[in-house]
């Protein structure tokens, strides 16, 4: 890891007056949750079809809310990692600041960001199919599959499934955010998953310098200004 020029990244992070960060299930990995696509991966015994889509709920709510309660289970024992700490002294010390996360797991509400836009929803909130009601429930595990609403109607995860719109103006703050950078970090992300994954290309179109770290290649990694190989646990501490 030494072996790595940090010098440029860290001066342009240290003269940018606007950051924006997008993460993905990566910057968690070190804490312990396995990511969607890599060796281990939460999606290897199940393909995404089968889980994270509003078909495959109202197929079978119980299977969709057994895989859930594993997650919530798994992410309860986790704790934020170097790389949540990092985005927090990032967001102390620079003005113009917003994390856009395609993570649901809320780790990086619990390292302490405040500024946090999820695009994918969170995993640690319900949300009734009769009544549209939406609140959050921490219980781990859930008592009874799936989970009822005091109306009597089921409950589903509060996070976006394949197929369905992110919560309504959550792409244009996210753009908004991308656009007003001077960097732009992306970080544990394959880069797989849209909208979200448009706004690489997006921040770089609007300027701004484009800083991916990963532990792999991705679709973009020609295409950014700086392609740091390796966990943004080690990294990421370096760079702030
Ligand atoms: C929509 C739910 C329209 C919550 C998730 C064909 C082409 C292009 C697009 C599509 C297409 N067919 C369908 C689409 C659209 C689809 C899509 O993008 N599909 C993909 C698979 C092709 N998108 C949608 O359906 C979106 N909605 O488009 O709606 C619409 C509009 C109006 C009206 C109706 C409809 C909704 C997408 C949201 C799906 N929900 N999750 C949950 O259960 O978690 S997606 C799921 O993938 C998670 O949210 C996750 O965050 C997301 C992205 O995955 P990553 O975070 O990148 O994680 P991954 O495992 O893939 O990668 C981890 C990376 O970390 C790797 O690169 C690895 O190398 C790296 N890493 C590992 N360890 C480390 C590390 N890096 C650093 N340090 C480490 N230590
Ligand atoms: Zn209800």
């Amino acid at each position: 890891m030494s072996d790595l020029d940090l010098s440029q990244p860290r001066e342009w992070i240290a003269q940018a007056a606007g950051i924006a960060i997008l993460t993905g299930a990566g910057i968690s990995a070190e804490s312990g949750v396995p990511t969607f696509r890599g060796a281990g991966g939460l999606w290897n015994d199940y393909r995404a079809e089968d889980l994270a889509t509003p078909e495959a709920f109202t197929r079978d709510p119980k299977l969709v809310w057994q895989w859930y309660n594993w997650r919530r289970e798994l992410i309860a024992k986790a704790e934020p990692n170097p790389a949540h700490h990092a985005l927090v002294q990032l967001e102390i010390r620079k003005r113009i600041f917003t994390l856009i996360t395609q993570n649901v797991d809320g780790l990086h509400d619990r390292a302490g960001n405040g500024k946090i836009l999820k695009l994918h929803g969170d995993i640690w909130r319900l949300r009734c199919m009769q009544c549209g009601a939406n609140w959050p429930d921490r219980r781990v595990p859930l008592p009874k599959l799936p989970p009822h609403c005091q109306c009597g109607g089921i409950a589903r995860p509060n996070v976006v499934w394949f197929g369905e719109p992110l919560p309504d103006g959550m792409m244009k703050e996210a753009e908004h955010a991308s656009e007003s950078a001077q960097v732009f970090l992306v970080i544990g992300t394959s880069a797989n998953v849209y909208p979200a994954a448009s706004l690489i290309p997006y921040a770089r179109q609007s300027g701004a310098k484009v800083i991916e770290i990963n532990t792999e290649e991705t679709p973009y990694s020609n295409a950014v200004d700086c392609a740091l190989r390796g966990p943004a646990g080690e990294i990421l501490p370096k760079l702030v």
